[in-house]
């Protein structure tokens, strides 16, 4: 359970070394480590348990250095050095890097300059107009400030699933695992897997609501609570999100859990239903008069209703009623039918792991094939792949598919789209490989014509299989590129090209609504988990659960498709 506070502070370690102007290296390690404890399947706390900080040093991107500070913090709760950094800079580093454009150099600056510590005092000064006088910020930097607020503010109160679903099913875990809880859920938008979560909803079975309380409000992980009560109560975990439980009497379950999973627009749709048919729906049931006739499971609460049973990924008052009713629910996609992974990077550009050990994990993930998709040469930062580079992998990854069994390692890359639409690796290069994916990596302002101008340019490349993460966006940091989506599906359709749902939880691009979108015009998807490291496979669950939420089915997903029927939808 501490993976992700160490993931956290890393991240923040990794910020104040750049303050500091520390080599790029040192940054790079704290960054490896942060990245790896976020998707880290076991419990960090564990791992050093049973192993000490030698077991600490066998975690992906976990050196010498940072297992002892890991130690340190498991043992003493604190970190000294990160402790001493944030005194000497007090800022709510968190929020002031959500500002797009906002790097920890001009961090330091405002802070000593204005003594800007955080949102409210950056709003302030840029109103002000104080930040434009500071040598290397001007005008437009306090322009784009000030957007970059208004955006860091209606985003940042809410936390990417990515970071929730772990604890949350660890939370979920306990509960189950105690002596006197029948049923343990996570309900609310983390049951219906949308991609950012307000708060954590637990539904417990229990004859002992009191014991099952008395755990709750003092579980190791909690920062404050808010409330407790005889059947429910509210708290605040050390990670910043609040939680509440409910305990729910057992022949409610089902009528508890459908309306805590929400939505509430869904809630409000089956109650009017209940009403239509003479009936009362509420959280303890589904009532004819004082008689209680449905409500201890879901599936017979929608059968009372006249409905077949919807999946909590769809329940958001789109359709998915009317569907249900008619029996025209799609057949979801699920979590065991991807059979590759499009997107893979490696240490060969910004990626932690050799080709081999990404096939390796991406075999133990149940995977029978991956693209191996670094970035090319215009992406400087990453170190990007040159032609002539491109043709070295190519020889290793043939070379690696002689000795491996039961996966196939195919050849592709990330190529960049460039202002004017080209991509920078040239086309004798692209025909070298089974799956071209390319993407937008810089000039990310560009007027909305003209940017989807480009990227339909791109996509009419005859080699260009698949557009990775197409809109750009990243949650609670940077706003989607501002293009003509109807547009780049129609295209998408006519090319033959490829849109992906990519699944770094940061990144869930396509969206649901987009996804839905693509798929009503005829236009296939890839789900990728764009890996950086080899634990990052994991991601591909939020892929899934984005593409369930456009309401994807197996056919329309190409990587769902055995190789050979995937390979003959490329270009
Ligand atoms: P969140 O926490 O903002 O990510 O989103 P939810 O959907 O988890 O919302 P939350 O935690 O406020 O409430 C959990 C569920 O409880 C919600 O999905 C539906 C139900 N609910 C809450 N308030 C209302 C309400 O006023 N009317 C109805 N019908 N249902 C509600
Ligand atoms: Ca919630
Ligand atoms: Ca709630
Ligand atoms: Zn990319």
């Amino acid at each position: 359970m501490k993976n992700q506070e160490l993931a956290r502070i890393f991240r923040h370690i990794a910020l104040y070394l750049e303050m500091d102007n520390e080599i790029i290296f040192k940054i790079r390690a704290y960054e490896n480590a942060a990245n790896s404890l976020e998707s880290l399947p076991e419990d960090i706390e564990n791992i050093y348990k049973k192993g000490g900080v030698k077991a600490l040093e066998d975690v992906q991107g976990v050196g010498r250095g940072i297992a002892e500070k890991i130690e340190e913090y498991l043992k003493t709760g604190k970190i000294k050095h990160y402790e001493e950094m944030k005194k000497r800079v007090p800022v709510d580093i968190d929020s002031l890097s959500a500002v797009e454009g906002l790097g920890p150099k001009k961090i330091l600056i405002l802070y000593k300059k204005l003594k800007i510590k955080n949102l409210k005092d950056l709003e302030n000064s840029a109103q002000a107009g104080k930040i434009r006088k500071l040598a290397g910020f001007g005008a437009k930097t306090e322009e784009n400030i000030l957007k970059g607020i208004g955006f860091a503010k209606t985003s940042n109160e809410r936390f990417p699933i990515g970071v929730v679903l772990p604890v949350a099913v660890e939370i979920e875990k306990r509960l189950q695992s105690l002596p006197y809880v029948k049923r343990a859920i996570v309900a609310g938008s983390i049951r219906r897997r949308k991609e950012t979560i307000g708060d954590a909803d637990f539904l417990v079975v229990s004859e002992q609501p009191k014991k099952v309380m008395d755990y709750f409000v003092s579980m190791p992980d909690i920062a404050r609570v808010y409330g407790r009560g005889e059947t429910k109560s509210m708290i605040k975990l050390k990670n910043g999100l609040d939680a509440d439980l409910r305990v729910v009497p057992e022949r409610s379950l089902g009528a508890a859990l459908n309306y805590f999973t929400g939505s509430k627009e869904h809630n409000v749709a089956l109650r009017t239903i209940a009403i239509k048919k003479g009936m009362k729906l509420n959280e303890y049931g589904l009532f004819r008069g004082p008689r209680f006739t449905a409500g201890k499971d879901e599936e017979e609460l929608y059968k009372a209703l006249g409905l077949h049973y919807i999946e909590p990924e769809i329940r958001e008052n789109t359709g998915e009623i009317e569907a249900s009713r008619k029996n025209t629910l799609p057949n979801l996609i699920s979590c065991d039918d991807l059979k590759g992974d499009l997107q893979v990077q490696t240490a060969w550009t910004d990626g932690a792991n050799s080709i081999e050990e990404m096939a390796v994990a991406a075999k133990q993930h149940g995977l029978s094939y991956i693209v191996i998709t670094d970035h090319t040469k215009s992406l400087a930062v990453a170190g990007g792949l040159d032609e002539k580079r491109l043709a070295q992998q190519s020889k290793e990854i043939d070379r690696l598919n002689g000795r491996l069994d039961g996966i196939t390692v195919l050849k592709g890359a990330e190529v960049n789209i460039m202002k004017d639409g080209s991509l920078d690796i040239d086309n004798p290069a692209l025909r070298e490989l089974d799956v071209v994916g390319f993407a937008v990596h810089s000039l990310f302002k560009m007027p909305k014509k003209e940017m989807t101008e480009r990227i339909i340019r791109a996509m009419n490349n005859e080699h260009a299989d698949i557009l990775f993460h197409p809109t750009g966006r990243e949650i609670g940091k940077r706003p989607p590129f501002d293009i003509g989506i109807e547009k780049i599906i129609d295209a998408a359709k006519e090319t033959g090209t490829v849109l992906e749902i990519d699944a770094y939880p940061s990144r869930l691009d396509l969206k649901d609504e987009h996804i839905r979108l693509a798929i009503k015009n005829g236009v296939k998807l890839s789900i990728d988990s764009d890996a950086h490291n080899k634990n990052h496979f994991r991601f591909l669950e939020f892929g899934i659960a984005q593409a369930r939420r456009g309401w994807a089915e197996k056919k329309d997903i190409i990587n769902a498709w055995p190789l050979g029927k995937m390979k003959k939808m490329l270009k």
